[in-house]
């Protein structure tokens, strides 16, 4: 049944109590902070019910329930979205009239929940988004960290990292659930008993426990009455264990230890490829494990019993990365000591329930935990681990007998340097699917990185090629080009977005074409103006605007961009520019704190970016700027004032992408490699629609053998020229010699990332993109193809695949498997 929508009236007597009575603020005091809050609580309000009768209809019609077990949701904003799904933005402009308050500006009010590093945890965020829209119980679980990802701030062109306080104004969007707190081991050691039948039966003792307190945010679908849950999870001291303390007379003790259960959820990691070990993010991992599988396991006992039969048919669990992979060890942990399964039934229930997704092939972000840090943080699971290890070597032996080396390659221990927990190998085992995130990424799972546990188990290997939600990133970013669409193609395509394939013929209508480039060019005033408060750069509208926004990476080769614009520089300052397109260059994004090249990286661009922005002859031509702090919020402006998008990684290395899939839609033209998703969107928009550059994954492997960046340099004058102006430290002439690093790097033999070998191919690229722009009509056709064939991004398309070949998948299936 619909819930009714509110009238006008409504939303404004609801802002109106909210402020008035909620927070007190009476009607002299229009502080826009409190007005978004009010606002904020009055759309809440909204949702509650809606919220409430989706729980009911789960409750009554028992659909097969999804987890989605993810360390990162990178949620950016709520409230547009909230209104825009509850299609209440009327209302709410209707309501702020009395408040002189534009909603666009109350909006920005918000501060962005930037609980992850960045497509990882964006990703989790648009399937939240579409699982809701698309009506599939699919619940989110996660934690509710205190501080989440750093906020950037540039200082002489280096990066500085400061707290994100997101918390600060306290958060409309969550509600506490102390009900539902769950409680966490650690620590302890494990004893052998019997029990009355006299079976041996193993007992985690002396344990630590943590309780976790869920908070839980509505997930809105888009114009359906389906309110679906993000469920995150706060660390908080047990009562006793204070207790304890307080009578033994430690105060500060009890004080001490309180702070550190509460440390747990304190802090996203900010590393978004290589693993730092940290004992406290394997707390985290547990603790998101257990919390979200006890929570699981509640609801099933409160209804059923210990009667697990037919529990595998009710439940999946999507494994976001291995990051929450402990939870295969966990869930036998649970089901056997809390509820006394035997160790078969257990594992059959386990191997049809849990599900990965695997996000990366670079061997630096795999994760694995060093057997002693396991031993002595979570014995018990350390136990289980081992069992499933010594039951999963004998299906390898008996597969390919006497194979020793085998054996010790797919092992879940590794031996060596140190002995530690595989944690991709726990959850392949542990899983009835595994998937990867693009074609390309999934052949090479099967191909290379998993190749052995393919052979062993092809039936378990998938695809998922990576979507965003159309919402977010078409619709609520991009009025000016929703509007255009809607009123060419009805409004369908924000549901089915293979819709937008209607466009295509509008491809070659010169009047859809010039409305096209009207939208796009307001969009890039809204960009330049974002640019010129962050930066002080002014980019002017007309020129082409050349984006890269995305972690800061080697991989991702922000380098050769910059190197790229170096040329560019260089061909200025000859005076070689008569052929030459204006061009604005944006590079954003984060390094990791620990990553001491990407902040390099991060300098020589803004170092760059400032000698270009002193050179008056340059700036006829070309301007740079670096925007920091590049978040959600800043992406919403960015991808639809784009012409150019950069997707510039080694081929091999970039798992997916989802930026490149956010350009795509907003009608920017891709100027990229063969890697990830990039080559699903060459396949969409057709070759003659993407500026395609550099080696493909294969050559790259090849290329390695005997890779002599030298030769490089030296086969290109404009290469040489570039590599003279970093050498002799123009761009670094107070701080001579500190980009040595890079230009060793560039230069070294064992290069990874082969960037010398890619760049004369990218600037041939690059000027074909330069030459392209010039012909406004050609440029233009190009771009509406792109937003016509992006149909297949939407992560709408992803999620229905989710759910028709691994959530869904008949229990037939599931058991054949198992
Ligand atoms: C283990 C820890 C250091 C770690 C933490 C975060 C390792 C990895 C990550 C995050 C990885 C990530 O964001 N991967 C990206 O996932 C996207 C969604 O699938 C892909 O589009 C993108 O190519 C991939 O780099």
């Amino acid at each position: 049944m619909a819930t009714s929508k509110p009238s006008a009236l409504d939303l404004k007597q609801d802002l109106k109590r909210h402020f008035d009575l909620t927070l007190g603020r009476g009607d002299t005091n229009y502080s826009r902070h409190y007005l978004y809050q009010s606002m904020a609580l009055a759309v809440r309000d909204q949702l509650v019910s809606r919220w409430r009768e989706t729980r009911e209809r789960y409750r009554r019609e028992e659909p097969k329930r999804v987890s989605y077990l993810s360390l990162e949701f990178l949620m950016g904003r709520t409230l547009h979205n909230a209104l825009a799904n509850l299609d209440l933005e009327d209302q709410a402009r209707a309501a702020l009239q009395d408040y002189a308050c534009d909603l666009e500006t109350l909006e920005t009010e918000e501060l962005d929940a930037g609980l992850g590093n960045g497509g990882l945890g964006r990703l989790a965020a648009c399937f939240l988004d579409s699982c809701a829209t698309l009506e599939i119980p699919v619940t989110g679980y996660g934690i509710r960290y205190q501080f989440g990802m750093f906020h950037q701030k540039i200082v002489d062109g280096y990066q500085q990292e400061a707290p994100d306080q997101w918390l600060r104004d306290g958060n409309p969007w969550e509600v506490e659930s102390p009900e539902n707190t769950r409680r966490v081991p650690f620590f302890g050691r494990v004893v052998v008993e019997h029990d009355p039948q006299g079976r041996e039966c193993r007992r985690w003792v002396g344990t630590e426990d943590v309780l976790a307190i869920p908070y839980d945010i509505p997930v809105p679908g888009y114009n359906n009455d389906t309110v679906n849950t993000l469920r995150l999870w706060k660390a908080s001291a047990t009562e006793e264990f204070n207790l304890g303390e307080f009578n033994s007379g430690s105060y500060t003790d009890a004080v001490s230890k309180k702070t550190e259960a509460e440390q747990i959820t304190m802090v996203l990691y900010p590393n978004d490829a290589s693993e730092a070990g940290k004992v406290l993010r394997l707390r985290q991992q547990y603790f998101l494990a257990s919390a979200s599988l006890q929570d699981i396991l509640h609801r099933w006992i409160s209804r059923k019993g210990h009667d697990f039969t037919g529990f595998a048919e009710k439940h999946a669990v999507q494994l976001n990365d291995t990051h929450p992979t402990i939870a295969v060890a966990e869930l036998m942990r649970l089901l056997m000591d809390e509820h006394g399964l035997g160790w078969q039934e257990a594992w059959a229930l386990t191997e049809s329930t849990m599900a990965y997704t695997n996000h990366t092939l670079l061997p630096e972000a795999l994760e694995t935990w060093s057997v002693s840090l396991f031993e002595h943080l979570l014995p018990r699971l350390l136990d289980i681990i081992y069992e499933i290890n010594a039951r999963f070597l004998q299906v390898v032996a008996q597969r390919w007998p006497g194979d020793v080396d085998k054996q010790r390659r797919l092992s879940i221990i590794q031996e060596t340097p140190e002995r530690a927990v595989r944690m991709a190998h726990l959850a392949i085992v542990g899983s009835y699917s595994v998937n990867g995130v693009a074609a390309l990424h999934t052949d090479l799972l099967k191909q290379g990185l998993f190749a052995e546990f393919y052979a062993l188990w092809p039936h378990k290997f998938n695809n998922k090629t990576n979507g965003v939600t159309p919402r977010r990133w078409l619709a609520n970013c991009n009025p000016g080009l929703r509007d255009l669409i809607t009123e060419t193609i009805g409004d369908g395509w924000i549901r089915d977005l293979s819709q937008l394939d209607q466009l295509v013929p509008y491809a070659d209508d010169t009047a859809f074409c010039e409305r096209f480039m009207d939208v796009k060019y307001a969009n890039k005033q809204a960009l330049a103006t974002l640019v010129a408060n962050k930066t002080g750069i002014e980019f002017d509208p007309s020129w082409m605007f050349d984006v890269q926004v995305k972690r800061i990476h080697e991989y991702k080769r922000q380098l050769l961009n910059i190197l790229h614009v170096i040329s560019l520089y260089d061909r200025i300052r000859k005076g070689d520019t008569a052929s030459m397109t204006p061009r604005c260059v944006l590079i954003g994004g984060k390094a990791a704190p620990g990553y001491v090249m990407a902040k390099l990286i991060i300098k020589l661009i803004n170092n760059v970016a400032h000698t270009i922005a002193q050179d008056e002859q340059a700036n006829q031509w070309l301007k740079v700027a670096f925007l920091p702090n590049y978040n959600v919020s800043a992406m919403e402006i960015i991808c639809p004032g784009t012409d150019l998008s950069e997707q510039i990684s080694t081929a091999g290395k970039e798992a997916s992408g989802t930026g490149n899939m956010k350009f795509m839609m907003n009608g920017a033209l891709t100027i990229g490699t063969l890697d990830g998703a990039n080559i699903e969107i060459r396949d969409a928009v057709g070759a003659d629609n993407f500026f395609l550059f550099g080696l493909e994954a294969h050559e790259v492997a090849q290329t390695r053998q005997n890779y002599n960046p030298q030769q490089y340099i030296e086969a290109d004058p404009n290469f040489q020229a570039v590599m003279h102006l970093l050498q002799s430290g123009h761009f670094s002439l107070f701080e001579p010699g500190i980009f040595d690093p890079i230009i060793a790097a560039l230069t070294a033999s064992t290069d990874p990332w082969m960037t010398a070998a890619d760049f004369s191919d990218y600037c041939k690229a690059q000027e074909q993109a330069a030459c392209t722009y010039k012909d406004k009509t050609q440029w233009a056709r190009m771009a509406v193809l792109n937003t016509a064939t992006s149909g297949r991004f939407s992560s709408d398309r992803t999620i229905s695949e989710y759910r028709d070949d691994i959530w869904y998948r008949a229990p037939e299936a599931v058991r054949k498997v198992s």
